[in-house]
């Protein structure tokens, strides 16, 4: 089994799309062994993208990401991190597939609903970065 840090991110939340998320997370089959609400300062947000921080696009992700509150999760799989990617489609909501999570409520590159760790060392940091071991059930 493998774990993968998934964030349901400040757009999508707040156009109430989190339980469908959260339906569609259950229907394919992901343990939810973390979940929390959290609304990010501008610091934690940087802290968390922080392989991003020389990129163009860093203060606007960091301030999107720290605009509202958002629902981080633990999801527990066989090949989670790829198997979330895989249902959170590509980074821009105008490619992912039909079906996938950014196609269904992305609605721009930096608006584009979900997260998920993109290797097995980013998701042991991304874990460690909001859970602690007791709160992984
Ligand atoms: P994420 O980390 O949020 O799951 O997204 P990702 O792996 O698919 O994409 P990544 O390369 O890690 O980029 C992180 C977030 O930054 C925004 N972005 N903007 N303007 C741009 O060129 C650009 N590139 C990336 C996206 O919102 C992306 O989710
Ligand atoms: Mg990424």
């Amino acid at each position: 089994m493998e774990r993968t840090l998934a964030i349901i991110k400040p757009d999508a939340f707040a156009a109430g799309h989190a339980g469908h998320i959260l339906a569609r997370i259950y229907e394919e089959d992901f343990q939810v062994v973390g979940l929390k609400k959290l609304h990010l300062s501008e610091q934690q947000a940087a802290g968390f993208y922080h392989v991003h921080a020389d990129k163009p696009f860093f203060d606007d992700l960091k301030g999107f990401m720290s605009s509202g509150p958002c629902i981080v999760m633990v999801l527990e799989a066989e090949a989670a991190i790829r198997r979330w990617r895989d249902l959170m489609g590509a980074t821009n909501p105008t490619t992912a597939p039909a079906g996938t999570l950014r196609n269904q409520f992305g609605t721009s590159l930096g608006r584009n609903a979900v997260h998920g760790s993109d290797a097995p060392e980013t998701a042991l940091f991304e874990v460690g970065y909001f859970f602690s071991g007791m709160e992984l059930l």
